[in-house]
């Protein structure tokens, strides 16, 4: 082939993406509650080995992007769209305003707000650091963002605490950065009540999100679980208040099962809010898009989700590579992430009804025949070939996930 000149390349990369033949509507990809991050779509491929590789996107642009594809909700961080100088003032009022006027002429709902509490240098000792002045700037921060929440109509806070651990072992007591922690979800609580209160809207659900490493050496509240034992440790004034924002790939990062993470979230009635990505196990966090990397395990994890009717927000919180360009962005990256994922959806749909997985699963269930209880040899005995099943199944999702269910055949 002859080298493309750039003039011709966005046309190859659409007719490549044509030819690989198909995609959801917009109209079909807003009946899902998907959300777009605005850091998604705005990253601009920085990070610590990495210069820039892609220029700044408005929001603005962002939103109206999302609705042509037809993403239905959008998320934020205070300081993706407001400059931190700018918080607290009549700037950041002009500039919320903006925002709902984008919102609403693109048909896009705010559905989730959180608040950067791990970049900016006051934050360089976490969000509870030893100075009661960054905890009391914290909390008004997290309080801040809960109003921009309500302005926007958003159901969902989220909270990553990012920096809540430490670099150097013994400088920081961890009983305590955890109490101080608390303080501050529960002053993000409070004002949510009040707020909430003077606008009439229902408070927003709370959610936190734990990551394993990064960025600091050590993390406090490392995993979901670890989230789920403080959310219940008497620490937190509105614990109803607070739930779970696990993200896939976090889970994923220190050698978890996400689906069994996922479960013990739901089991705690908490799992509220999901941020859907992949990556690989014990790496750092590559945020890469769903289902390109597990999309068997993906497809497991949405059959856990369908069974058990989980309504919350799909979160695409994952960067799209450096290797894309701004083109790509919203030419590639978001529409084939949106129709992975739906597609990985509806497959789950037919695992739940797939005759052989359901016939096996309740064999499975049924077990063999036992006369006595207490004979452990007759109970194995009975089981032993019915416990082929398993393996048969994971054969026969293998299956699905190939389309080989629907007419694709062994051929040579
Ligand atoms: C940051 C983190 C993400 C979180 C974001 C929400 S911030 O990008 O790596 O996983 O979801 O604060
Ligand atoms: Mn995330
Ligand atoms: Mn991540």
């Amino acid at each position: 082939m002859k080298p493309i000149p750039v003039s011709e390349q966005r046309s190859l990369v659409d007719r490549l993406a044509r030819a690989c033949g198909g995609s959801y509507t917009p109209e079909q990809r807003r009946k899902h509650f998907i959300s777009g991050p605005q850091w998604a779509a705005a990253y601009e491929g920085q990070a610590l080995f990495h210069a820039p590789t892609r220029k700044p996107v408005s929001f603005e642009e962002v939103i109206r992007r999302y609705a042509e594809i037809g993403i239905g909700h959008w998320t934020t961080h205070d300081t993706d769209v407001i400059p931190a100088d700018a918080l607290f003032t009549a700037e950041q009022d002009a500039i919320v305003e903006r925002i709902g006027k984008a919102l609403r002429e693109n048909g896009v709902a705010c559905s989730m707000v959180t608040t950067e509490t791990f970049y900016h240098a006051v934050f360089a000792a976490g969000p509870a650091a030893e100075a009661g002045s960054v905890r009391e700037y914290a909390a008004s921060r997290l309080a801040n963002t809960v109003k921009i929440g309500h302005q926007l109509g958003a159901r969902y806070a989220v909270y990553w605490p990012g920096s809540l651990g430490y670099q150097i072992q013994g400088a920081v007591e961890e009983t305590q950065t955890l109490r101080w922690y608390a303080e501050g979800l529960n002053a993000a609580c409070a004002a949510d009540i009040e707020i909430a209160a003077k606008m009439g809207r229902p408070t927003l659900k709370h959610c936190l999100e734990a990551k394993p490493f990064e960025p600091q050496a050590e993390i406090l509240l490392p995993t979901s679980d670890a989230m789920l034992a403080f959310i219940s440790s008497g620490l937190l004034a509105h614990p109803d208040m607070v739930g779970l924002n696990p993200e896939y790939l976090h889970e994923l990062m220190w050698g978890a099962a996400p689906r069994a993470a996922l479960a013990r979230a739901l089991l705690c009635g908490k799992l509220w809010h999901f941020d859907i990505n992949d990556g690989y196990r014990l790496k750092h966090d590559v945020d890469i898009a769903v289902g390109l990397i597990n999309p068997l395990d993906w497809l497991n994890v949405l059959v856990l989700l369908r069974s058990h009717g989980y309504s919350g927000p799909f979160n695409l919180d994952y960067k799209p590579p450096r290797t894309t360009s701004n083109y790509g962005v919203f030419a590639v990256s978001f529409p084939t992430a949106v129709d992975r994922f739906i597609s990985l959806w509806e497959m789950a749909g037919e695992v739940m009804e797939d005759p052989v997985i359901r016939e096996a699963t309740d064999a499975l269930k049924a077990g063999g025949v036992v006369t006595d209880t207490k004979d452990v040899r007759e109970i194995t005995e009975a089981n032993k070939e019915l416990l082929t099943l398993h393996e048969l199944i994971g054969h026969r999702l293998f299956q699905i996930l190939l389309g080989m269910h629907r007419g694709r055949s062994y051929s040579v």
